[in-house]
């Protein structure tokens, strides 16, 4: 049996390229719902009923666990999720992301960019809290990366002004007043861009994505369930997708580490 790895379209790749460090011998199925990308201005019933199908499709094969490898998806439909399939372990990203956020973070004043409907969901905002209550959090929405990474505009001048500009209302605390430290990347996307965000917040702000806590929490999973691959052979990898094989094969070769054909 695969772990199924769903998001809405190229960005969980990023998760994926966790997975196959952390569990090199599983195999695993990526979903990517090229078709209905971006889910991060769509309103929760849509998200809810997208993801509804897109894990239905990954439960058709033969899957032991699911880890919605998109932030807005799990802000919106992970408990729901969890609910359809109690037999499963069914992982999101935002938790991981979470506790990535509380272990950097020196001075507790976090910042958080995401999607739209992740930030207006205060996902991030509740996981945050649930860990540190006495967290100092700001989030904002950055929809725009996720055009700029799937187009592969991911350094240069121009989005590191683009960056700047999304970015402006975050950076206005000052040192004294207790600037953030620590930037969650609440958008599988971001990582893609993350040298130019790095170039703009400053190398005192701490950056962090969900993708290596969120591997961790599975392989932690599926050795609590005992359902970890016995077989030492390197796992299979393959690639669903909605619509659109040749433009996902293309521009998923910016986000993984590996070469995909066309699905
Ligand atoms: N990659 C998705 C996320 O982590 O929220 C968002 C991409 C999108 O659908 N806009």
């Amino acid at each position: 049996a695969a772990i199924g790895v769903f998001d809405s379209g190229v960005g969980g790749l990023t998760v994926l390229n966790a997975l196959r460090k952390a569990l090199p011998n599983e195999n695993l199925v990526y979903l990517g719902d090229t078709a209905r990308v971006p889910y991060g201005t769509k309103s929760a019933v849509s998200v809810m009923r997208y993801a509804e199908q897109a894990v239905k499709a990954l439960h058709a094969r033969r899957i032991k666990a699911i880890v919605i490898a998109c932030n807005t998806a799990s802000a919106m439909a992970l408990e729901h999720l969890q609910n359809c399939y109690p037999e499963l372990p069914v992982l999101g990203v935002i938790e991981p992301g979470a506790l990535a956020a509380c272990k950097a973070t020196r001075r507790k004043h976090i910042g958080v960019i995401a999607t739209e409907s992740t930030t207006n969901n205060q996902a991030y905002q509740k996981a945050i809290l649930g860990i540190m209550p006495e967290a100092r959090i700001q989030a904002q929405a950055c929809s725009l990366f996720v055009a700029l990474a799937e187009e592969g505009w991911h350094h240069g001048e121009l989005v590191e002004q683009i960056v700047a500009k999304c970015l402006k209302p975050l950076m206005r605390g000052s040192e004294s007043e207790g600037a953030l430290d620590t930037l969650v990347l609440g958008c599988t996307h971001f990582p893609a861009l993350s040298g130019a965000i790095a170039k703009v917040v400053g190398s005192q702000v701490i950056l962090v994505d969900s993708a290596a806590t969120t591997a961790s929490a599975v392989k932690a999973r599926l050795v609590s369930e005992k359902l970890l691959n016995p077989q030492q052979a390197p796992g299979q990898l393959s690639f669903l997708v909605t619509d659109g094989p040749e433009r996902f094969a293309r521009v998923a070769n910016n986000f993984f580490n590996e070469q995909i054909d066309a699905a």
